[in-house]
């Protein structure tokens, strides 16, 4: 009568992850506007080390600087690397490796440049319908992210970004434009990437520029709620445009474990934890959780919301729930006791010293990964996408073509040795797509020294190079993967 799933699914999902806005290029082609994610603090006088991460935390003077072309110290920005141009090659190697799924995002400023135009770019409509048609003549379902980091600049200075209610109806006007056009041509949607990293950087997420903005919890948290009724809003019109196609959330999900055994350690690890589900809560069981009124009390947070709010969250919520899953992080009562136990700083947390971590101090995980699948299914009962996974390195080009990367091979194969536990544990996971299966630009380090991909760019942090992809020895591996359906890792 119980039999334990020994395998992978049949039709199991493979496949990479890409966002436009470090992929593609072409930031300013085609008709495109400028996003939050193409504007970048370049100044040649600091050093490139101090410039990492200074896009996370843009403020209202450098963004108003950044869209006038003559201030130099802001571009070259993104670069990508030109999917835009190379995109029938990039995804006839994906076919190569036998995918069945490319997780990819629209750039919002393709389609409308500013974000509050009635009219749509049709330049920037028919690019992705070139792209979704060649996905489809080699059988790679998309799935494709809404905002992936990719807010229209105009609405960040004009607006304050999502702070700002009316964003709301702009967003759903763009997400009602791609699902009309794209019906029968894309099938999973998603809305937000990461909806929960608004906590740690707002600028990219909520485009949140203002100090008392940035700084503050209120207008956080008060982004973040606009940015869930937009989403069950788009919910609600993708159904009434394709009842076929599935939206999910998309949040991201480091695990947090308790640093020791003390109880206060625990108790604060349940609260870190929160930090990601409060948002997985709101979009899967359509409510705020009984813990929200003292979550915000807390933060001294007061919600706005609108009366039909309430109804809107309730009666859309996502058919799944999609994690990016990297690390795990240790939380402790009294981190300050902790002399040297500095974490990531992107999500917080403390060093775990049972783990070893990449060159990042990325601490590296894999266990975690079926413990986080295992929270997510006991809690929502939804099946479950890995949108993003993947270890950030810095490769090697050898003679003859070789990129020799075994510690690649080896991280991704421990991971997906924990979903297939996972599965045996009776979680419903039918989908898995590695971050940055070809090389692109890294979100936090604006470089592309951070590697992630079975393909090889030939390109440097400056944008320089042939852009001529090549083959890794994870690119052979990973299609073996994926012809033995998981089974020869
Ligand atoms: C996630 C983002 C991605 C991506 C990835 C790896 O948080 O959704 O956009 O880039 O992290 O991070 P990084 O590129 O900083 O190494």
């Amino acid at each position: 009568m119980f039999q334990i799933k020994t395998k992978f699914p049949d039709n199991f999902l493979w496949g990479g992850a890409t966002a436009a806005n470090q992929f593609e290029g072409g930031s300013n082609v085609g008709g495109k506007g400028l996003s939050v994610s193409d504007v970048y603090y370049f100044d040649e006088d600091i050093p490139k080390e101090q410039l990492s991460n200074q896009w996370l935390k843009m403020t209202r003077k450098q963004v108003e600087e950044a869209q006038d072309p003559t201030i130099k110290k802001y571009y070259p920005k993104r670069h990508g690397v030109d999917f835009y141009n190379h995109y029938q090659e990039d995804i006839a190697l994906f076919a190569e490796m036998g995918f069945k799924a490319f997780r990819m995002s629209i750039a919002w400023t393709r389609i409308f440049p500013n974000g509050d135009e009635q009219e749509p770019n049709e330049e920037g409509l028919a690019f992705y319908d070139r792209v979704f048609d060649e996905l489809n003549k080699y059988g790679i379902e998309p799935v494709v992210t809404l905002s992936h980091y990719e807010m229209p600049l105009n609405l960040v200075t004009k607006y304050n970004g999502w702070v700002n209610r009316e964003v709301i109806d702009l967003f759903v006007h763009y997400a009602t434009t791609v699902f009309e056009r794209y019906k029968g041509k894309v099938k999973y949607w998603m809305t937000f990437n990461e909806i929960n990293s608004c906590k740690h950087h707002p600028y990219v997420s909520l485009g949140l520029i203002d100090e008392d903005h940035l700084h503050l919890e209120q207008a956080k948290y008060q982004g973040a709620h606009h940015q869930f009724v937009a989403s069950a809003l788009a919910t609600k019109v993708l159904k009434e445009i394709d009842s076929e196609a599935k939206m999910g959330c998309m949040v991201s999900y480091t695990l947090f474990v308790p640093y020791s055994c003390a109880p206060e350690d625990f108790q604060k690890t349940m609260d870190r934890q929160r930090d990601a589900l409060l948002f997985s809560d709101v979009q899967v069981r359509g409510y705020y959780p009984g813990y929200t009124a003292r979550l915000l009390a807390d933060r001294n947070v007061v919600l706005k919301m609108e009366p039909e709010d309430e109804q809107i969250l309730r009666n859309n919520p996502v058919d799944y729930v999609s994690l990016s899953y990297y690390m795990s992080s240790a939380v402790s009562a009294q981190p300050e006791n902790l002399e040297g136990a500095i974490g990531n700083l992107l999500v917080g947390g403390i060093k775990n010293p049972y783990l070893p971590e990449s060159a990042w101090g990325w601490q590296i995980d894999p266990k975690s990964l079926r413990s986080a699948l295992n929270q997510l299914y006991d809690r929502y009962q939804k099946p479950l996408f890995i949108a993003e996974n993947g270890l950030g390195a810095v490769d090697t080009l050898e003679e003859g073509d070789i990129i020799n990367d075994d510690y690649r091979i080896s991280y991704l194969r421990e991971h997906i040795k924990q979903i297939k536990e996972a599965i045996a544990d009776g979680v419903d996971v039918f989908g898995y797509t590695s971050w940055g299966c070809i090389d692109m630009i890294s979100a936090s380090t604006n470089q592309i020294s951070k590697r992630y991909g079975y393909i090889y760019v030939d390109q440097d942090d400056m944008g320089n190079g042939t852009k001529r992809r090549i083959k890794k020895q994870s690119f052979y591996w990973y299609k073996h993967v994926i012809k033995t359906n998981g089974e020869q890792l």
